[in-house]
């Protein structure tokens, strides 16, 4: 199956040197997985910005939050025998695994859809606080519903990786509600409407002896307190999301089911986008799910940056039978793309489905 996706001409969208710095002694390395949201004849989005400190030849150092919740430094020579640099995402000391970033999140808007700025009047800068947060906040994903947006999005420290929640009315007074769901559990996605009377939203704990990384659906009364967890999707053996699955932004209603484009990433790290169809009304049921992906990496900016190979999306509008698409690309910069949910539905029911 062909790439469904066009990607916007004017792609990447924003970059690392489009961003100021949240300190001044920090540098921006990656502008990364935006929620994205309608709100006052905008579009606007919520940026991941992973920032550390210039690195210094032979060195590493990298950004941590401390109990004051402000930012410090640890720096090691490269070569020090205790140090672990095999994966740019992360820095390994003495067995105890660090973020080589610090992510906060930032909010941008834009009335193009393509050229986005941050606004004067709004509090743009989203940092982690407290010690859930400590190596801090990533990929937000954003869900309205009567009026209130909801903001999920991954909480990291020393403790593990969990899923925070933040609300808002106006974008001004953002209220944080903590820790939804605790260690090991990201990519959040809430269904933006209830279902027989019930919350719903995607998650992706990992299974550490038994498992995987695999994607869950759980039900809630309040969006705090969630249960009824069911496990939905799997990955699958030698196929492009043989090692992890997650949803990508809320939900898509049709008129066959509940539209999710996931990501899949294969033992290479090598992430690609695909798609699956839930029961309307029984959204733990899945109809269909994409064999091989909607959209994968192609092109240079896909294909090369801070972690290359990625399309990491966890944020869209939806209009008619155009999905609006925001993509992180080589975990570096921002990226555009629209699909077609009847091109997306074609393939999910139809015999390559
Ligand atoms: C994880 C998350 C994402 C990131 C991908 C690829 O799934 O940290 O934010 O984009 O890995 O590195």
């Amino acid at each position: 199956m062909a790439d469904l996706a066009i990607r916007y001409p004017q792609n990447p969208l924003l970059k690392p040197s489009d961003i100021t710095p949240s300190q001044p002694e920090m540098k921006v390395e990656c502008v990364m997985n935006p929620g994205v949201f309608n709100f006052d004849n905008k579009t606007w989005l919520v940026l991941r910005i992973a920032e550390r400190p210039s690195q210094k030849k032979g060195k590493v150092s990298f950004p941590i939050m401390d109990k004051n919740e402000r930012i410090k430094t640890l720096e090691f020579d490269q070569d020090h025998p205790l140090i672990e640099l095999t994966d740019p995402r992360y820095v390994i000391y003495n067995g105890e695994s660090y973020l080589s970033t610090i992510s906060h999140l930032r909010l941008v808007c834009s009335d193009d859809g393509v050229h986005f700025y941050e606004p004067d009047d709004y509090p743009t800068k989203l940092k982690g606080l407290g010690n859930l947060e400590s190596f801090g906040i990533e990929d937000c994903r954003v869900t309205k519903i009567n009026g209130t947006y909801h903001l999920t999005f991954t909480e990291v420290s020393e403790s593990g990786v969990g899923i925070g929640l933040m609300q808002t009315d106006d974008w001004k007074h953002i209220s944080r509600r903590g820790m939804i769901f605790p260690p090991h559990n990201k990519d959040c996605a809430i269904f933006d409407e209830k279902i027989n009377g019930k919350y719903y939203c995607l998650n992706r704990p990992s299974g550490l002896t038994v498992g995987g990384h695999y994607m869950w659906i759980s039900a809630s009364d309040d969006l705090v307190h969630w249960g009824e967890h069911q496990c939905i999707l799997h990955t699958r053996d030698g196929s492009w999301d043989c090692e992890r699955v997650g949803a990508g932004a809320s939900p898509i209603k049709t008129p066959h089911g509940w539209l999710v484009i996931y990501h899949g990433a294969d033992a290479d790290h090598r992430y690609c986008l695909g798609a699956i169809l839930l029961d309307l009304n029984d959204p733990t049921t899945v109809l269909a799910r994409t064999t091989d992906p909607i959209m994968e990496p192609l092109m240079k900016y896909e294909k090369e940056g801070f972690f290359g190979n990625v399309i990491f999306t966890n944020g869209h509008l939806v209009e008619e039978d155009k999905i609006e698409m925001y993509y992180g690309a080589s975990d570096t910069v921002i990226c555009g793309a629209t699909f077609s949910i009847k091109e997306i539905l074609a393939v999910l029911l139809g015999a390559g489905g």
